[in-house]
């Protein structure tokens, strides 16, 4: 396991402009099926991924810090962030490019205020109430869902697209829509102002994930010109 040295890859007030937010791929704990984080991860920017999160909700943290520690040794190798899902601990000991934190996690302000280093913070919302008081502790991206029906994270209720319009209406920061997202229903979630889509099981359950993460990246482009 190699120390990794906490730098950021780039300068942050560059890092958020010039990241492409468009196939956000997170890569969970539960979906490896003996394959190795960091494989998943190679296969997931050579295919177009803009964005990497690790997610590990077993509660092992050694084993989360070494999958973190051989995930980032990929991503800084494509330049691309990786942001670490709840465990600001682990974002911060393998040196991360930021934290994803969801509504029963430690708060945005407090996230700030503990990581004293320019880092992409994120928080989930999943109604207009969340998103409101999220706002006010100024995360840098907002996770949106959940947006279609999925087994992944089966507790929550769907939102549809509609959410993604009404906070596009009240903030220009980075929107991502999560939850049940394949390619043939992404069409609504960029029509309705998505920035990007944030992805498990349509990536990390697909034969070959590069050519997968291929084929979403070929769709969001032709959204994109039309
Ligand atoms: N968070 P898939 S939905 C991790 O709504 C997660 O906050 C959600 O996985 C939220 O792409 C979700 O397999 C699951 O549906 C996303």
């Amino acid at each position: 396991m190699q120390i990794i040295k906490r730098q950021p890859i780039f300068d942050f007030r560059l890092l958020m402009s010039e990241i492409d937010w468009s196939l956000y791929a997170i890569i969970d704990h539960a979906f490896l099926n003996d394959r190795s984080a960091a494989m998943l991860a190679e296969q997931l920017v050579e295919g177009g991924a803009g964005v990497i999160q690790l997610r590990n909700k077993t509660g092992d943290i050694k084993v989360f810090y070494e999958q973190a520690c051989d995930v980032i040794a990929v991503t800084r190798r494509f330049n691309i962030p990786l942001i670490i899902n709840d465990r600001l601990d682990v974002a911060m000991a393998v040196g991360a490019d930021g934290v994803h934190v969801g509504q029963e996690d430690l708060p945005v302000s407090v996230v700030r205020e503990v990581w004293k280093q320019e880092k992409i913070v994120g928080v989930s919302v999943h109604d207009m109430n969340e998103f409101e008081s999220a706002e006010t502790e100024n995360p840098d991206y907002f996770g949106v869902g959940t947006i279609y029906p999925t087994n992944t994270k089966s507790n929550l209720e769907t939102t549809g697209t509609e959410i993604l319009s009404q906070i596009r209406k009240k903030t220009k920061k980075r929107l991502v829509a999560i939850g049940g997202i394949s390619i043939d229903s992404m069409a609504p979630v960029f029509q309705s102002g998505a920035d990007g889509v944030a992805v498990i099981s349509a990536l990390l359950q697909a034969e070959d994930i590069k050519s997968e993460a291929l084929q979403f990246k070929k769709r969001i482009s032709e959204f994109k010109a039309s």
